[in-house]
């Protein structure tokens, strides 16, 4: 037997190195007691008496007594699976791992503050920019393109340049690069352009490289890369640091002001640092030496308190002024020279705050292009079109979920509110049934929930006069569009009228189920609009007021009514693939059921046999099995029903309720029932009245399984 574990009591507790900083509201607190085992014979104890947190738990809070050694079938036996220790903990281990990105996958990130250092709200309706001194949390993630999570850090490559504003609006994604053109020009030749330089498909190398066949194959017949490539194979393509390149939004976006004049504009992040790249040889040399070289670099300068610093300019110009150049500005492989358009800089970015966990902040961090706030919007650039679907996308494939944005590093730091809701991993315990919008809840006292805003709310910016696109991006429906009465009107007009009794009732059972009465009076006063009647039968249904009709967006037009909307008047007499009950019993004259099974069959439907037994029966003219009995087979579950009973039977069955309900029931759901003579002590005791749909069963075939309307008003009371 292994030795009991040595108490250290009276020891204080154990160092709290690894407790994680609680930066989200209400997680729960995982802490992690230190522990040096050697196989179970000596390891700290947590004494008891010692903070919560000095205790090692599971998952579910359970303390933990041994973290050493699985528990066996004795010393030298197999694990139990009893262990949920040891499972748990193996469990979560197996399941560590994420997908990495497609794309920059090895990254580094950092978090910091924004402080803006001129105001720009002639440019720009952005909370953010309205003051000098301004400022918000920022977290930043700077990545190579092609390699993997733990490729080097100094190949020649581009550099991602991703920051996440947490404004007071919302959150602001300038999801960059260190390079202020792109290789493409369009959004559908980014997955080739990748695949293109990653390792090779067939040989899994050469790994973060561009040195290879294919890249170059791609390059070779994608002319427009050609100016990318001038920047990837110059120096900035090697940088020195993390801290020492600059960083570009790359796209044109648009900066739009509280007039809802429009501006473009292009981001730039300049380097407080100044920029340094390395020589090849170096890049070369250290990636052998220190493959984390950035990552270090960036790590200790932030933790030795010189915070890295960028400047965030902006090169703003308008529509006239881009018609005038001789390159498009939504096309990606340009720049705009800043001796042109000077970079006007208008805030700075400090990097202060290195992560606390790596994987939970700097591999969990999900930047969206789409990300912007009231006052920046985009631009019709085909790549970053793409790219607004593109990182939305990925993340629900690397983080699993569509609730990534509750992750603390994604989530905004100001409130949200939607009627989003469920989904894996939700975390969230939205109260109320307001779930979605519109909705009144709140006129019978309950909370409605959050609603849109047209004066605070995002709203994109109106193209109109943009170059190539007269088009107008417009939330709005176009006017026909309003007219919501007069095809309701249509279909209920081409009913017959027990189908327009069914949609009354069911109007009346539905409404009587809904306790809100305002609401119920609301649809009343819409579905005065389809029909006046209509309104009238049901708000006598329900014993309530005709309300004051809705007004009506537009005016009605009267259309002809359709047959072809009518079921009843599309209904078909006809066997094929109906159901026939055929109910009988002992002594029942065999050859009239095998005349109506034949007929039946014959004619494309199926005969169930139903009797109230199912094995053997003693008919006139041998023996029967039933398909069903009585009592499992009820008339519900048949087209049109037919019995063949002898009166002694009959009479026998009278007595049985499922043998009433039977015939009670086909009746009461307008069936056919065809019936032998001996039938009817049933089928009077059943209330079933002589009528078309109920006939001998030698007119069977003739009436056909039909429904009987004609015969509702006297089974049943309709609004
Ligand atoms: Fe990205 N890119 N990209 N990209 N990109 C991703 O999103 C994509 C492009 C950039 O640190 C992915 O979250 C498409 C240009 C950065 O987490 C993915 C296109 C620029 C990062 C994606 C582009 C970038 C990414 C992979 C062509 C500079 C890392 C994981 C239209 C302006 C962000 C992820 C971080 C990451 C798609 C082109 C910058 C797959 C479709 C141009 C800095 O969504």
């Amino acid at each position: 037997m292994a030795k009991p574990p040595k108490h250290t009591a009276g020891k204080t507790a154990p160092a709290l190195d690894h407790a994680l900083h609680d930066h989200q509201p209400g997680a729960g607190h995982a802490a992690y007691a230190t522990t040096a085992g050697n196989g179970g014979e000596t390891h700290q104890d947590a004494p008891t008496g010692a903070p919560a947190e000095a205790y090692l738990t599971d998952n579910f809070g359970h303390r933990l007594a041994d973290n050493q050694n699985s528990l066996k079938a004795g010393a030298r036996g197999p694990a139990l699976l009893e262990d949920f220790v040891l499972r748990e903990k193996i469990f979560h281990f197996d399941h560590e791992r994420i997908p990495e990105r497609i794309v920059h996958a090895r990254g580094s990130g950092a978090h910091g503050v924004f402080e803006v250092t001129k105001a720009i709200p002639e440019l720009t309706k952005a909370g953010l920019f309205q003051e000098a001194g301004k400022t918000c949390p920022v977290f930043a993630r700077f990545s190579t393109v092609a390699g993997g999570a733990g490729s080097v850090d100094t190949p020649r490559d581009v550099r991602g340049f991703a920051v996440k504003f947490y404004t007071d609006e919302g959150n602001w994604d300038l999801v960059g690069n260190n390079i202020p053109v792109f290789f493409i020009q369009d959004a559908i030749k980014f997955p080739d352009l990748i695949h293109s330089v990653k390792m090779e498909a067939d040989r899994g190398y050469p790994q973060a490289a561009s040195a290879h066949d294919t890249f170059w194959d791609f390059v070779g017949l994608m002319p427009e890369s050609m100016h990318m490539i001038m920047w990837a194979m110059s120096d900035r393509a090697i940088p020195r640091t993390l801290r020492m390149m600059e960083g570009f939004g790359v796209h044109t976006f648009r900066l739009v002001n509280a007039e809802g004049e429009g501006r473009f504009v292009k981001f730039h992040w300049k380097p407080v640092q100044g920029m340094e790249s390395l020589i090849w040889d170096e890049a070369v040399k250290i990636a052998g030496a220190d493959p984390d070289f950035h990552r270090r670099d960036l790590h200790e300068s932030i933790a030795s308190g010189a915070f890295p610093a960028w400047d965030l300019g902006v090169q703003v110009f308008d529509e006239a002024w881009a018609a005038k150049q001789p390159y498009d500005v939504l096309d990606a492989t340009k720049l705009i020279p800043e001796e042109d358009v000077p970079v006007e800089i208008v805030g700075r970015m400090t990097l202060n705050r290195n992560v606390d966990n790596f994987f939970a902040e700097t591999e969990q961090v999900a930047f969206l292009p789409s990300n912007v706030i009231p006052g920046i919007d985009f631009s019709n650039d085909p790549l970053l079109q793409g790219r607004l679907f593109s990182y939305l996308d990925t993340q629900k494939s690397r983080l699993g979920t569509t609730n990534f944005h509750q992750i603390p590093i994604n989530a905004p730091k100001c409130p949200f509110h939607n009627m989003q809701r469920d989904g894996l991993m939700q975390t969230l315990v939205p109260k109320g049934r307001a779930n979605y919008e519109p909705n009144s809840l709140d006129e019978a006292g309950e909370d409605s929930g959050p609603r849109a805003s047209q004066d605070t709310g995002f709203t994109s910016f109106r193209e109109n006069g943009e170059r190539n696109d007269p088009t107008e991006k417009v939330r709005v429906r176009a006017d026909l569009f309003a007219d919501h009465y007069s095809q309701a009107a249509l279909f209920f007009h081409s009913q017959t009228e027990s189908e327009q009794a069914h949609m009354a009732s069911a109007l009346v059972f539905e409404l009587s189920k809904v306790s809100l009465e305002h609401v119920r009076a609301r649809v009343l006063s819409r579905l005065r609009n389809v029909d006046e009647s209509l309104a009238a039968r049901v708000a006598d249904g329900l014993a309530m007021d005709l309300p004051e009709k809705a007004p009506a967006a537009r005016k009605l037009v009267k259309m002809k009514p359709s047959d072809a909307l009518s079921i009843q008047k599309q209904a078909k007499a006809t066997f094929a693939g109906r159901k026939v009950g055929i109910l009988f019993a002992q002594g029942s004259d065999k050859a009239t059921i095998d005349e109506l099974r034949q007929g039946i069959e014959k004619a494309g439907g199926t005969a169930f046999l139903v009797a109230p037994k199912v094995g053997g029966i003693a008919v006139k003219g041998g023996t029967l099995k039933a398909d069903g009995q009585l009592d499992g087979s009820p008339s519900v579950m048949f087209d049109a029903v037919a019995s063949v009973l002898m009166p002694d039977e009959a009479a026998k069955l009278a007595q049985q309720g499922a043998a009433v309900q039977w015939f009670m029931d086909a009746y009461g759901h307008c069936k056919t029932i065809a019936h032998c003579p001996g039938t009817q002590v049933i089928l009077d005791k059943a209330g079933v009245e002589k009528d078309d749909g109920v006939v001998p069963n030698a007119d069977l075939l003739k009436v056909g399984p039909v429904r009987h309307f004609a015969r509702e008003p006297k089974v049943r009371a309709l609004a």
